[in-house]
């Protein structure tokens, strides 16, 4: 106790925010709220530089975003992570901060739908293969796995879904990731077609399959899942979908799913169950939480910007578009008229290559080739250089655009605007004063 007593309050909010609201407004038990712990508050009031008017209106468990903004950082992840939301923890990486080729683990955004599971003990894990293609669900011990089938490492990319949906307007509701809910690391596991295949499964009939992991609904209720989605069979034979381990040759980071995650590449992050407890190998499109409603859905047509679009004309996202960051400098750098500045970032896509970037600093007028370096593997993303020097002194924006090997690329503003505001591959703009 001693030893927790020692903790700062966004430490002990990470750690545990039931604890803290308990401490920081008083005993908080049964049906007692924070509303009658005058002590607490003026403790809290203090720490945030006010009276909190509408205290009894704050949820339990969340800590006052002044104080967080101020402080929060998550165990393991770099200091300049911005912090979306902290219960659930939501992180996004700033794209000068994802200069390096390979993302390094302290650098890998973080997009938690409930509250991770406390005991990530790799030794005692297990995994159950479930779901009407198999005559009776089979358990497999994480150990197991990682000796009898052959290693695999693999650079991929995970891009959230709704990475950019801060720029879609009329706006949609969720996190507002600008750009860096986006990573590459190194991956290390099996396949998970390798772990299928000695199943004895029936593909005939299996339409998806879905995962689910150890965290909990972040309402605490037992039994309702945080999460469960699903890739389409095609997905799941993918020589790069992977059950993997490792990040980076390091155990995966808690937040990032620790002991062992799904790695399915090309397809919005939620593809990539975490924790992973469950597979389900279904006969039907997998009907888990956050599979039904309209969530990671996108109309099939074009819609005109806030329209109220019907669930049956709404079709699941199944793959992310061509994108492209720069990310060896950032807005509002200056740069000296005397040298040449190196613009240099990655781009991916779903169809696998991307086959040129672009850069412009006149606002797409005129477009300069960058060099393109070939990717690790597939689904591993490309970096691009191009050396740039400007006409004279002034204001300047420096977009970076890629093409993928089915012609496609990005737009200079928000792609077809959607109601969940998905798949925003919007040119990467990046203002540079020259002095
Ligand atoms: N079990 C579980 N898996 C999950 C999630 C989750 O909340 N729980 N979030 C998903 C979403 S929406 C994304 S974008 C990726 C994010 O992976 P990361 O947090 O490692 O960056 O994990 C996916 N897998
Ligand atoms: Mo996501």
């Amino acid at each position: 106790m001693v030893k927790k007593r020692e903790m700062n309050l966004d430490e002990l909010y990470a750690d545990d925010p039931e604890r803290a609201d308990a401490i920081v407004f008083g005993r908080i038990s049964d049906k007692v709220t924070r509303r009658g712990f005058v002590s607490g508050l003026a403790t809290m009031s203090a720490l945030v530089g006010g009276e909190i008017v509408f205290s009894k209106f704050l949820p339990q468990g969340m800590m006052p975003v002044a104080y967080g903004a101020k402080s929060f950082t998550i165990p393991g992840k770099d200091k300049g992570l911005t912090i979306l939301n902290d219960r659930p923890v939501n992180a996004e990486v700033p794209p000068h901060l994802l200069n390096d080729k390979i993302t390094p683990n302290n650098r890998m955004f973080v997009r938690n739908n409930g509250i991770p599971p406390k005991n990530t003990s790799a030794s005692s894990w297990k995994i159950t293969f479930a779901g009407e293609a198999l005559k009776a669900p089979v358990t497999m011990g994480l150990r197991d796995i990682q000796k009898k089938f052959p290693k695999v490492t693999r650079q991929i990319w995970v891009e959230c879904g709704g990475n950019g949906r801060a720029f879609y307007n009329p706006p949609a509701g969720g996190n507002q990731w600008t750009y860096g809910a986006v990573g590459c690391p190194v991956w290390t596991g099996v396949r998970l077609r390798d772990v299928l295949d000695s199943l004895n499964i029936n593909y005939q009939d299996v339409v998806s399959v879905g995962y689910k992991g150890a965290d909990t609904h972040i309402s605490g209720q037992k039994g309702k899942d945080a999460i469960s989605r699903a890739m389409l069979l095609e997905k799941a034979m993918d020589d790069n979908t992977l059950i993997a381990w490792e990040m980076n040759g390091d155990d995966i980071p808690e937040m990032n799913g620790a002991p062992v995650r799904l790695v399915t590449p090309g397809v919005p992050g939620s593809f990539s169950g975490k924790w992973l407890s469950e597979v389900l190998v279904r006969n039907i499109m997998h009907d888990g939480t956050k599979m039904r409603g309209s969530g990671y859905r996108m109309p099939y047509y074009p819609v005109a910007p806030g329209t109220k679009v019907d669930k049956k004309h709404m079709t699941l996202l199944q793959e992310m578009p061509v994108k492209s960051l720069i990310t060896s400098f950032k807005s509002g750098d200056k740069h000296s008229i005397n040298k040449t500045l190196n613009v240099a970032g990655h781009a991916w896509t779903g169809e696998q290559n991307i086959t040129g970037v672009d850069v412009s600093i006149d606002f797409g007028q005129t477009w300069h080739k960058a060099a393109l370096t070939e990717a690790a593997n597939p689904f591993a993303w490309q970096h691009f250089g191009a050396q740039v020097n400007f006409p004279r002194r002034g204001y300047y924006e420096v977009w970076a655009r890629a093409t993928d090997n089915t012609g496609k690329m990005q737009p200079p503003s928000t792609p077809g605007w959607n109601p969940k505001g998905y798949a925003n591959n919007m040119i990467h703009r990046i203002a540079v004063n020259v002095v």
